[in-house]
């Protein structure tokens, strides 16, 4: 780690940065990973570094959806690896959900590194893909999935998509949730749910909000209630507004 003093300004996001470049080094997160990193700290900067009203809509939405769901699974690549592994390990335990390993940047061994890095900081089980099912509609290699895990799911969480996965995981019929701070990307405007903020805030966020769900008949109100196009359109309008600049 860097030594950055507590009192510095940028503390919190040269943290972030520390955590990335960990990843890096460790073997964990691919080197591409740097360059999300710097797309999402742009966009992170013109919502103030904050959780927006946006979010906060998105994060009570997905947390209900997620509730609901017969069979989540939260996927987890070299970057959010990096960033979130106790929350990730935590929603897996709110939603008794497993959590995958789907990286789109092959570089051997990496997805055992994400594994045995999950289970050193506390994660019980944690799925690889396998050659034995395959996503639809996807030649990358994200669309090789656990047959038990995102082969199965009717729900999964997905943050920091690259876009094609998002988009074959919709044509087959499955609904996904993401985290990406930039409202036009593909994966932002193909998911079911889309809760643009900073994956580091809004993933304890939203294991607070699914703890509160008592009622999930109500909650399902909620839901339905709920229209993403509507949502990311705030986002952007937020941005556009330049409230924060
Ligand atoms: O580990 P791998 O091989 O699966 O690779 C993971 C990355 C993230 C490198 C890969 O999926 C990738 O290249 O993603 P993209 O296409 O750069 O998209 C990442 C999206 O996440 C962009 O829209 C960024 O703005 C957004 N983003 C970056 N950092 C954060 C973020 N969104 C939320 N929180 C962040 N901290």
């Amino acid at each position: 780690m860097s030594d950055v003093p507590k009192t510095h300004p940028r503390y919190l996001s040269l943290t972030l940065r520390d955590k990335i470049v960990r990843g890096v080094e460790q073997g964990i997160t691919s080197i591409h990973g740097l360059i999300a990193h710097g797309r999402g700290e742009a966009f992170d900067y013109l919502i103030a570094e904050k959780t927006q009203h946006f979010a906060t809509a998105a994060i009570h939405a997905a947390a209900v959806m997620l509730c609901l769901a017969k069979h989540p699974v939260i996927s987890v690549n070299g970057s959010v690896a990096a960033l979130v592994p106790e929350d990730l390990i935590e929603l897996g335990q709110v939603l008794n959900a497993p959590l995958e390993v789907n990286i789109f940047h092959t570089e051997t061994g990496r997805e055992q590194k994400i594994k045995d890095h999950l289970l050193k900081h506390g994660a019980k089980e944690v799925l690889l893909p396998s050659t034995e099912a395959a996503l639809d509609y996807i030649d990358s290699n994200r669309k090789f999935v656990h047959p038990e895990g995102i082969f199965k799911a009717d729900v999964v969480f997905v943050p920091l998509e690259d876009g094609d996965r998002c988009e074959a995981l919709r044509k087959m019929g499955k609904d996904v949730v993401t985290v990406d701070l930039n409202p036009m990307s593909r994966t932002a405007q193909q998911a079911s749910i889309t809760i643009v903020d900073n994956v580091v805030r809004a993933v304890p966020l939203l294991v607070d909000q699914i703890k509160k769900i008592s009622d999930k008949t109500k909650a399902q109100t909620l839901i339905s209630q709920y229209c993403n196009r509507t949502v990311l359109e705030e986002a952007l309008k937020h941005i556009r507004r330049g409230e924060n600049i």
